[in-house]
């Protein structure tokens, strides 16, 4: 494989947050595409990442320093994406519910699914079922993902999902939760397709629903 691409991999695992923007101009001016850098550089050193946040290799300021590494160099890539038609992994939206303010593992599970090359709309927090529901609508998402932090906010969880039957789209999403007092009993409660535990595992299960479709 290119030395350069080697090269991003190792910068997005190691966050050298100041070095990713050169290589990734190198890389493209080298003749390599932007699908290039981000298949074959981008993507597998956040898999590294991903894999040793979940050995306990890795702590989550680590894990947000190589995602906003990733992050960087996508911005660069994503125009040059767009212009080549490449199909994107799958769409997804994410919000923390109604309620709550917490924003840092959304924002972690947001930046992981980019970068296993899903589009990614944030809606942000306290964002109600009815934004919810505004943006499935416009985005046709293949994900929505929720987060909750507080244990009072996750019935919002629960009323996003039921707003999102009323509204006739449940069935054409497939819906995540996550958050710390978040657990698979609860998601199968309220009807959400999966719960995942932190931010690899939500693009892992992610990249399996588009798969399976
Ligand atoms: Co708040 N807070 N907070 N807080 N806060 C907690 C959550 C709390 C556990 C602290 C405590 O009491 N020990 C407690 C909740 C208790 C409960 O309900 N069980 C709490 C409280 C009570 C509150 C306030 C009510 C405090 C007050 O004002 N009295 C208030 C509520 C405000 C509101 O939301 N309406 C409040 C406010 C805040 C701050 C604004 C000060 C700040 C948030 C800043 C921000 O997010 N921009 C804050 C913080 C920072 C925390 C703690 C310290 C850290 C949370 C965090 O960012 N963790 C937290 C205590 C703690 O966890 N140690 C606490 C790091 C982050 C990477 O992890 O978010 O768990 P986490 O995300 C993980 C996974 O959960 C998962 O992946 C992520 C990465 O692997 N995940 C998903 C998360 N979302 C996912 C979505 C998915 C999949 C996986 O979709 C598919």
């Amino acid at each position: 494989m290119s030395e350069v691409l080697v090269q991003i991999s190792t910068t997005v695992i190691e966050g050298r947050l100041k070095d990713i923007a050169a290589l990734t101009n190198s890389a493209l001016s080298s003749g390599l595409t932007a699908k290039d850098v981000l298949d074959k550089g981008l993507m597998p050193g956040m898999d590294v990442v991903g894999a040793e946040f979940k050995k306990g290799k890795k702590f989550v300021p680590e894990v947000l320093l190589s995602a906003r590494t990733m992050q960087t160099s996508l911005d660069i890539l994503k125009p040059m994406l767009a212009e080549a038609g490449e199909k994107m992994t799958g769409k997804a939206i994410i919000g923390t519910v109604k309620g709550d303010l917490h924003d840092i593992g959304k924002n972690l599970v947001g930046m992981m699914l980019e970068g296993s090359g899903f589009e990614v709309v944030d809606l942000g927090k306290d964002v109600s079922p009815e934004k919810f529901v505004e943006a499935v609508k416009k985005e046709k998402p293949d994900i929505v993902a929720m987060s909750a932090l507080l244990t009072t906010t996750m019935r919002s969880m629960g009323h996003t999902v039921t707003a999102l039957k009323e509204a006739g789209l449940r069935d054409g999403v497939k819906i995540m939760i996550g958050g710390a007092p978040v657990t698979s009993d609860f998601a199968k409660q309220i009807g959400a397709d999966a719960y995942a535990a932190n931010a690899p595992a939500a693009a892992e299960i992610a990249k399996k629903f588009v798969s399976a479709n």
